[in-house]
């Protein structure tokens, strides 16, 4: 035994056997009985068990005193990089449910200094936050895939991958589809995360077939560069909304995938606002064609841009041809098509139809006035005319014909009508639209279709899928249009679905311990969703109707806005006619209706219609002469109506219901559908902030993180916890941490109710809730708790200062 040490000494002694105890042992804390038994203390103490029982206290508070050193001492260094070793562990600061205050500033203080370490993914129970970084992080390699391979989420600091594995997980062990949703506001980083989600899930999904991973990651790159275009907010945003399906066996293989798009921002094709692009795949096209000299063979003009791809702004041509990243986009979209599958002829077709459309938008018309018709238009310029038409296979004189007049069929006769100028330039834009539309859709049909379960390794039907979320995010710039009402309604939609699912979550969890769930009160953007939706009177339906009369203004529809939408939500500001303001729940927005009618309309002259289907291009006969189709055309869609999830779990069927086809009503069916495959899927969720609007690294901009946490919900969910019972422990747990505060040292009190409630009556706490197996408390019994370990450790204090004085 050792032998006695000098008092000084054996405190010193002492202390630093205990805090190697604490250290050594931290998780399953010495039994006090276990120290008592120390050869150290029993010579130190001899028999006199009065003694002993003091320095049982002693310990017992000491382990107290650790643990919440600890505790601290957890909090001060968790300027942990990461690192792909096991000594880098969970720490309590990665989950913010485990503050003790739940508050605002806590919170963001919180974030700011995780930011600050580059931990940009922090959990809220369940839900990740990840902020954007704006700069590489060395965090995604195949060692970062490993260490989320199957483990549990408190194994390491949080990560996207971590959410990847939870869904792949939760999909093999409960063989139940999964559905991962991704919001935040645009530039906030969705899209980044989609990738690193499916990075991550081929990883999991074992693919012993190279080929088939190789093509599912070259997925989004492909029709993100169709897609995606540069805008006053983000250099890559989507401009359309993308649903990707996962296909595994039931063994957890990745067998397939499957895209769904929703509301390709179309009108991007033939405008785009100063200081914004067109979508990226001109540009790559226009580089790259150059640098393998064919861009005569494409009949694209060397020296002027044309006029899609030059907009106020002035775009030089060479700025274009000469940028090494657009032509190494070019090569790494050829490499795309080429690793899918899509054939050389296909790919090449792609080309023309994209020249055909730069093409077309040079047609430039001119009036001609006669005795008896004024409003004629021609092409004084056959140039890009002539082009357009061989690009696109067809006749240049019926394309001239169909762009400069169209057909009426009254009484069964039909008449010739010529167009104007205007009219004509509106039915050459609406071409293109359609054509970029259509190529878009059929882009990511033929994906579906190449990337479709191999019928021999496993039947479709049996297998599982990971669905990832990835839409347009919530948008507000200076002038917004129909797109951004969309847009922004889309959100709305997606927020509805995460404050109820997470609200039912809730509602289960007070429910299943038989606990009155009437104590949380939660709001949510459901009577914004109804001012929206709702028929006949919603804003949508409203615009449906507006667009039935062809005597309708856009200054009406607004009138008839005004009129009709009796919601805080909905404003008129004075003296802009034809603006209307929307507080949405991610902030306000004047929306500018200009436009508005004829975007919902979005009519194609069937003329056009015509002429295409003559092609002599046979992918372009492909996208004309289908009727249209949910599959044929791009889904300008979304729901005119709040789709309510739990509703939508009842009567699944109503979402083939697919409706006329304006830009609104397409809306309508698209939300739905998307909806039903969501709500199929156990969800999880990623939510994107944006920590400045600069696009620097490292730079925390504490008002604009408020703003979204506020909005996004987090702040809410944290206020619903804060009205509840914010901590739920189960009966053992909470009589392992606390029974010292109402028993004797040396028990071992049993991990039951009656327990709980005898440690909780004699700290003298009330408004506690017992449910079945859990105690719940509001973040105050946890203060006071905690405040009465500390007096603990006030006492800690007294008591060594006693016991130096009595071994002295
Ligand atoms: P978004 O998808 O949320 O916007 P993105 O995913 O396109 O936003 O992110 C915008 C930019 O932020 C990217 O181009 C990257 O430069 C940077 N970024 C985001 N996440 C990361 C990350 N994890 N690591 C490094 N850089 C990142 V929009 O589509 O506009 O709503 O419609
Ligand atoms: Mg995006």
């Amino acid at each position: 035994p050792p032998t006695l040490l000098h008092p000084d000494k054996w405190c010193r002694g002492f202390n630093h056997f205990i805090s190697q105890c604490l250290i050594k042992d931290f998780e399953n804390r010495p039994s006090v009985t276990h120290l008592l038994e120390h050869p150290f203390i029993k010579q130190a103490h001899g028999k006199d068990m009065s003694l002993q029982k003091q320095l049982a206290d002693l310990i017992q508070a000491q382990q107290q005193l650790g643990s919440i050193t600890k505790t601290r001492h957890e909090r001060i260094h968790t300027r942990r990089p990461y690192r792909v070793d096991a000594a880098d562990k969970y720490s309590l600061d990665d989950d913010l449910v485990n503050l003790e205050v739940l508050d605002e500033v806590t919170i963001i203080h919180q974030l700011q200094k995780r930011y600050a370490d580059l931990q940009i993914y922090t959990y809220v129970g369940d839900i990740l936050i990840a902020l954007n970084p704006f700069q590489n992080l060395n965090i995604y390699s195949p060692q970062f895939s490993k260490l989320y391979h199957g483990v549990k989420r408190s194994s390491n600091p949080p990560h996207i991958f971590a959410s990847a594995d939870a869904a792949y997980q939760g999909m093999v062990t409960f063989s139940k589809d999964q559905c991962i949703i991704i919001s935040g506001e645009s530039g906030a980083g969705k899209t980044e995360s989609a990738h690193l989600i499916v990075q991550h899930l081929t990883f999991l999904g074992k693919a012993n077939n190279r080929a088939l991973r190789e093509k599912i990651l070259q997925v989004n790159p492909l029709v993100e560069a169709f897609g995606n275009a540069c805008t006053a907010i983000n250099d890559n945003s989507s401009r359309f909304g993308k649903y990707l399906e996962m296909m595994f066996t039931p063994t957890g293989a990745v067998m397939g995938a499957k895209i769904s798009e929703y509301l390709l921002e179309k009108s991007r094709v033939i405008k785009q606002a100063v200081g914004e692009k067109n979508f990226h795949i001109f540009y790559y096209i226009y580089a790259g064609l150059f640098h393998q000299k064919k861009l005569s063979e494409y009949r694209l003009p060397e020296k002027k841009p044309p006029r899609y791809i030059d907009n106020e702004t002035g775009r030089v041509m060479q700025d274009i041809i000469t940028k090494d990243s657009y032509r190494q986009q070019f090569e790494a979209i050829q490499h795309c098509f080429r690793i899918i599958g899509f054939t050389d002829e296909e790919v090449h077709s792609v080309y023309r139809i994209l020249a055909g459309i730069l093409n077309t938008g040079n047609i430039e018309f001119a009036a001609i006035s006669s005795q008896h018709q004024t409003d004629k238009s021609e092409v004084p310029n056959p140039e890009a005319l002539d082009n357009a038409a061989a690009l696109l296979s067809i006749g240049s004189e019926e394309l001239q014909e169909a762009l400069t007049s169209h057909c009426v069929v009254t009484r069964g006769e039909t008449i010739v009508r010529t167009n104007t100028v205007d009219k004509a330039a509106d039915v050459r834009d609406a071409m293109s639209k359609a054509l970029y539309g259509r190529l878009f859709s059929w882009i990511v049909n033929r994906i579906n279709t190449l990337l479709q379960p191999d019928k021999n390794i496993c039947n479709a039907d049996s297998g599982m899928n990971v669905g990832i979320l990835d839409i347009f995010g919530f948008e507000n710039f200076t002038r917004n249009s129909f797109e951004q009402l969309c847009i922004n309604i889309a959100n709305e939609q997606i927020q509805f679905y995460f404050n109820q699912h997470i609200f039912a979550l809730e509602q289960m969890e007070y429910q299943n311990e038989g606990i009155d769930a009437t104590t949380v009160v939660y709001e949510d953007n459901r009577p914004l969703l109804d001012m929206f939706l709702q028929k006949p009177m919603g804003l949508l339906s409203l615009l449906d109707e507006e667009s039935r009369f062809p005597q309708a203004t856009d200054l009406t529809l607004v009138d008839k806005f005004e009129d009709n939408l009796r919601y805080k939500y909905f404003w008129r500001p004075k003296g802009v006619e034809l603006c209307f303001g929307i507080q949405h729940y991610a902030g306000k927005v004047l929306y500018d209706a200009y436009g508005f009618l004829e975007k919902n309309r979005d009519t194609l002259p069937a003329d056009i219609v015509v002429v295409l289907r003559t092609s002599e291009n046979k992918l372009l006969q492909q996208l004309f002469s289908s009727p249209l189709t949910k599959t044929g055309i791009s889904l300008h869609s979304f729901a005119t109506f709040r789709v309510d999830t739990m509703e939508m779990m009842r009567h699944p069927e109503e979402t083939t219901n697919m409706k006329r086809q304006t830009v609104a009503s397409y809306f309508r069916y698209s939300l739905m559908d998307l909806l039903s495959k969501m709500v199929v899927g156990q969800p999880h969720f990623v939510r994107c902030i944006k920590p400045n609007d600069d696009r620097e690294a490292l730079k925390f901009s504490h008002e604009r993180v408020l703003v979204q946490l506020r909005y996004t919900g987090i702040l809410e969910t944290v206020k619903i916890r804060q009205k509840g019972y914010s901590h739920r422990i189960l009966f053992e747990e909470f009589v392992k941490r606390y029974y010292y505060l109402a028993f004797k040292v040396h028990e071992t009190p049993l991990g039951s109710r009656e327990n709980c409630i005898a440690i909780l009556e004699k700290s003298k706490l009330d408004n506690w809730i017992l449910g079945k197996t859990k105690v719940f408390l509001k973040y105050y019994h946890i203060e006071q708790l905690n405040l009465f370990l500390r007096e603990v450790i006030g006492r800690v204090v007294v008591m060594q200062a006693y016991i130096k004085g009595w071994l002295g």
